[in-house]
């Protein structure tokens, strides 16, 4: 039975992806900050297939190791990585922010999931071929938007990381690909303003964001590729999303 372990399966496209491969009966390793979520999700998906949840903060280096170190025998050799758990927070202009929230954004984004593979490496490599590492990138980590400062970068970060692992990986068979996703509602908004339910809800309204099945679906499709195919990055916007001109400044 493969198994897949999901950063950040308390919410939004981790949740939907737990739901997603247990469907298709994959060993789950479920992790997250949020305990009493991750104990719902393992209630109503161990009837199916054998989960294990591990309360973790990707930004606690020892902790990550200690526990993806002690992984039960049942769920090794680890098919598939999903380095999800991330978060975007300050909207506002680079010269207004807490810089709080940039490292923040740069502990989770960048240290957590360097946290996790550099962890998870050794697991994904007794699996060879066949095995993936799915991190979530973002359309902020090519083109650049106003407030998306710190977010982007990190996940610009995602995907040269991603491309330089491959170049290491070459002959172990593990597949390493960034999915970059653009607008998706999720709980992503309502964390970067800070709990703003109203903000929240007002960038989805009037448009057909993404949802977090859309994405769970991609990461599955990844996932179950023919081993000798890797796709390195996948962008995926709604149709109802593109870019726009360049800005310019006026007297
Ligand atoms: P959600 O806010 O719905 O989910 C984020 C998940 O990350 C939660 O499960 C949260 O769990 C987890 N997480 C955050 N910080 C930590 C931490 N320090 N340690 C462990 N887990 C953590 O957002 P999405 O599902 O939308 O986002 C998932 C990923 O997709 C992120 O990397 C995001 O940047 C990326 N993305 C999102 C897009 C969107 O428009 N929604 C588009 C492109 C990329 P908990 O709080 O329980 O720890
Ligand atoms: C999240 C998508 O467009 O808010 O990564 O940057 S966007």
């Amino acid at each position: 039975m493969p198994s897949v372990l999901i950063t950040g399966a308390t919410s939004g496209f981790g949740k939907a992806a737990a739901q997603r491969f247990a469907k298709a009966g994959w060993s789950l390793i479920l992790t997250g900050r949020r305990e009493e979520r991750l104990k719902a999700l393992e209630s109503e998906l161990s009837q199916h297939v054998p989960v294990l949840t591990l309360t973790l903060d990707v930004r606690d280096s020892e902790a990550v190791s200690k526990a993806l170190g002690e992984l039960p025998e049942q769920f090794l050799p680890l098919t598939c990585l999903i380095n999800n758990a991330g978060l975007a927070l300050a909207p506002e202009p680079s010269q207004q922010v807490d810089l709080k929230d940039w490292h923040t954004m740069i502990d989770t984004n960048i240290t957590g999931l360097v946290n996790v593979t550099h962890a998870a490496l050794p697991l994904l490599l007794a699996q060879g071929e066949g095995a993936s590492i799915l991190n979530l990138g973002s359309v902020a980590g090519q083109w650049p938007y106003p407030g998306g400062h710190v977010y982007g970068a990190s996940k610009a970060f995602v995907q040269q990381f991603g491309y330089n692992l491959r170049c290491d990986l070459l002959g172990t068979g593990v597949r390493v690909t960034d999915l970059a996703p653009g607008m998706a509602e999720t709980e992503f908004t309502l964390v970067r303003t800070k709990g703003n339910q109203e903000a929240s809800d007002a960038l989805y309204r009037g448009t057909t964001p993404l949802q977090a099945e859309d994405i769970a679906e991609q990461l599955y499709y990844l996932a179950t590729l023919p081993a000798h195919i890797n796709i390195n990055r996948l962008e995926i916007m709604p149709v109802r999303q593109a870019w726009s001109a360049f800005a310019v400044d006026r007297d």
